[in-house]
């Protein structure tokens, strides 16, 4: 671990996990998990008892979650709702959704001398998370688990959540930006990707297609979770299904499309997000029919005929916003996503046009599979 991060460990130690109502004694800091935006930590404390015990305590993003008190105010508001019908369920909302405890103050979060927002989260024990399906049955109940968590949305009062990230999927949106990005070029990359570039620019078209259906009024917005990669769930390492849905910044009204669409897009490649050798990346059929099969099992009661007959394209919408997202971030110097190397943006951006390519060859089998489990 190099200098600046044990300083950062101090120093959350210090000043950052006190704040928190949290019992027993700090035992130390580790940095926790693999996401692309917050910093997220495990705060380990030994208890009376001689137990220990550890919570995530989490930097929030400011630069991307601009208004940190809208976003608790969200996340507070979701992870209550879900409690509620977790338990009239007869589940166990301490494990199956999130836990935000409070400073010792009753503030949602603390910020620090030098401003940046921390909160904190008590750890769910005995879960895992993959950055690959591991066993594809897993998939099955990850698609359960992302189903049924939009289902016991689905009577949220939307109108009381903030937008966090405005224009969030919306996808001509995304393609101006990376147009605005090319056309400024700013460290001279531009020259390096004329492949990808136009790869995106003979797609511009399609990135229409679903806020075009949206705005028409033939595809229901919803709330939604807007960021369901597998990392964003917490698999229950005892029963190997899909317990805690995670990472609710995004919550917000949106498509049912996208959240199927971006589980499809990280979950089922056979390769991960940053593969550097392109012929390990595809979209594995298997796990598409998987996933298809849990998601329209537990949502598909509630979704239109046109929802269930645009899940491919959610899928391949969600796989080339995320490419021209990463694609624009490299043109831009790597300002938005986390990197761990030189040109890993990049890297990233290509795995997701491969796997846009490999849809586009295998698209009669994505229909044709949705349509199996349609069951109308
Ligand atoms: P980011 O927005 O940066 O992706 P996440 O909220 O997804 O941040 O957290 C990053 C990682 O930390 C997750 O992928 C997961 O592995 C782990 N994690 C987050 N919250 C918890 C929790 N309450 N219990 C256990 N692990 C967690
Ligand atoms: C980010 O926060 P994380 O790592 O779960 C991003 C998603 C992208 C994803 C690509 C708020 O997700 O939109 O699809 O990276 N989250 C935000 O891996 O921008
Ligand atoms: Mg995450």
């Amino acid at each position: 671990m190099n200098g600046e991060k044990c300083q950062k460990r101090e120093q959350i130690a210090q000043q950052i996990v006190p704040a928190f109502a949290v019992d027993g004694q700090l035992a130390g800091v580790l940095p926790y998990g693999n996401g692309h935006i917050n910093d997220t930590f495990a705060a380990y404390f030994q208890m009376n008892d001689g137990s220990m015990r550890r919570t995530i305590i989490q930097r929030i993003n400011t630069d991307v979650f601009k208004n940190p008190d809208e976003l608790m105010e969200n996340v507070i508001g979701v992870t209550s709702f879900l409690k509620k019908r977790i338990l009239e369920e007869g589940g166990n909302p301490e494990r199956e959704t999130l836990t935000v405890i409070p400073t010792k103050d009753e503030k949602s979060y603390m910020t620090d001398s030098q401003g940046n927002c921390w909160r904190c989260y008590s750890f769910v024990e005995d879960t895992v998370t993959y950055q690959m399906v591991e066993k594809p049955e897993d998939f099955y109940t990850v698609a359960r688990a992302f189903g049924h968590f939009q289902m016991l949305l689905a009577d949220y009062p939307a109108h009381t959540l903030h937008e966090t990230i405005p224009l969030f999927h919306d996808t001509p949106n995304r393609y101006r930006n990376f147009i605005k990005a090319l056309k400024e070029d700013n460290l001279g990359r531009a020259a390096n990707v004329q492949k990808e570039i136009d790869f995106v620019r003979e797609r511009e078209a399609f990135t229409h297609l679903l806020t075009d259906l949206q705005k028409k009024g033939e595809l229901p917005l919803r709330v939604t979770h807007n960021d369901t990669k597998l990392n964003n769930i917490l698999i229950d390492k005892a029963t190997g299904r899909g317990l805690c849905v995670i990472d609710l910044d995004t919550v917000m009204p949106g498509l049912a499309l996208n959240d199927y669409g971006d589980s499809i897009r990280f979950g089922a490649s056979t390769a991960l997000e940053d593969e550097q050798d392109l012929d390990k990346v595809s979209m594995d059929l298997q796990l598409f029919e998987l996933f298809t099969k849990g998601f329209l099992e537990t949502a598909g009661r509630v979704l239109t005929d046109k929802e269930i007959e645009m899940l491919p394209a959610g899928a391949k919408m969600m796989t080339l916003e995320c490419g021209m997202r990463f694609l624009t971030d490299y043109l831009e110097g790597d300002t938005y996503f986390k990197i761990h190397r030189e040109g890993h943006n990049l890297d990233r951006a290509r795995t997701q046009f491969k796997l846009v390519y490999d849809m586009e060859q295998k698209w009669a089998q994505m229909q044709a599979i949705v349509q199996k489990y349609a069951g109308r």
